[in-house]
């Protein structure tokens, strides 16, 4: 158990996990990964100690949508990583519903033959309902898994939706995973994913319509306005481990041009603001909740006429108004 404000907790010290963690021991890599998922004043004395931690790792995100063979081709990244000696660590995250069990009982089983490997880190989050969310967790899962001296940490998106969206602003290097017959380039670019995608694969090239999908992608490419990074577009059939040399060989290349250009940087503190704008709102809504006990008063005053939504607001947070 513990109170609020930190003053007396329980369990393993932090420091203690922090150095084990270190040593690249899992079952405190697996302690930390679990105290900054449940926040509170354990997941701060975490963050706190993991402050100069983050920004080694190579930050992958895997998004597309479900189906298309995201958990496929993490695993299979593993298997390329790990052969070239890389310590990997992997986040399934679902950022809309808790784990119920179906679609990720099938990642588990996809990811049991890198179970036993002390050089990769899995982690499975849920992060709705807890403070700061998705962007308020995730980052500090990242310090964690950078701290126990992962070069890679594989994202993959569980849900979909705009969610996916944030996850791809965690990442160092974005991955969008298109099937021939699910979609495709149109649905691509209605989703958005065109703007994020540093690397395109088209997965599943064993069937039908590949050849057409790659060649619809790479028109839609070209008619954007790119920036100096030139998107690739791969073929992959994942479940064969066909393409996943030349993907890891795209991402190598990524990430040495984001370096060098500047764009990692600039990324690191976007996500930065970010997760910092998650805490202050989540600070916020646990303030509407404790200090005022909800919102229903107000609510009920503003029915009655007595007061405008607005002014009701001011209650909440004195002397903050609206910008402009
Ligand atoms: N034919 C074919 N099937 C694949 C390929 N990659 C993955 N699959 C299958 O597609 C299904 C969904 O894959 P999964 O990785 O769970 O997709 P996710 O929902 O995006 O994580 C599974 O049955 C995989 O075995 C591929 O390249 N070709
Ligand atoms: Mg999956």
């Amino acid at each position: 158990m513990c109170e609020k404000g930190g003053e007396r907790v329980t369990g393993p010290d932090v420091a203690e996990l922090v150095a084990r963690a270190r040593a690249g021991e899992p079952l405190a890599v697996g302690r930390l990964l679990s105290l900054v998922e449940a926040g509170g004043a354990r997941g701060r004395q975490v963050a706190s100690a993991l402050a100069d931690d983050g920004g080694r790792a190579h930050v992958v995100g895997l998004t597309g949508p479900p189906g298309v063979g995201k958990s496929t081709t993490t695993s299979a990244l593993v298997a390329a990583l790990r052969a070239r000696g890389s310590r990997v660590g992997v986040l399934a995250v679902d950022p809309s519903s808790p784990f119920s069990g179906g679609a990720l009982l099938g990642d588990r089983v996809r990811m049991a033959e890198h179970a036993e490997d002390p050089g990769v880190f899995i982690r499975s989050m849920a992060t709705r309902g807890q403070l700061g969310g998705l962007a308020g967790a995730t980052p500090q899962a990242l310090r964690v898994l950078d701290a126990a001296g992962c070069d890679v940490v594989l994202i993959e998106t569980v849900g979909v939706g705009q969610s996916e969206v944030d996850v791809v602003a965690l990442a160092d290097t974005t991955v969008v995973l298109l099937a021939p017959g699910m979609g495709d380039g149109v649905q691509a670019a209605k989703a958005g994913v065109l703007e994020v995608a540093d690397v395109f694969v088209v997965n599943k090239a064993d069937r039908d319509g590949a050849t057409q999908a790659v060649r619809e992608l790479r028109h839609m490419i070209g008619l954007g306005e790119r920036g100096e990074w030139r998107v690739p577009v791969l073929r992959t059939v994942a479940s064969r481990g066909e393409g996943v040399a030349e993907l890891v060989a795209a991402l190598d290349a990524h990430r040495q041009w984001s370096d060098g250009s500047g764009e990692r940087d600039r990324r690191r503190v976007a996500r930065a603001e970010a997760e910092i704008e998650a805490v202050a709102v989540a600070r916020l809504r646990a303030r509407i909740r404790d200090v005022h006990g909800g919102l229903s008063d107000l609510a009920e005053r503003v029915v009655a006429g007595e007061l405008d939504p607005y002014a009701a607001a001011d209650e909440l947070q004195p002397g903050l108004v609206e910008p402009g």
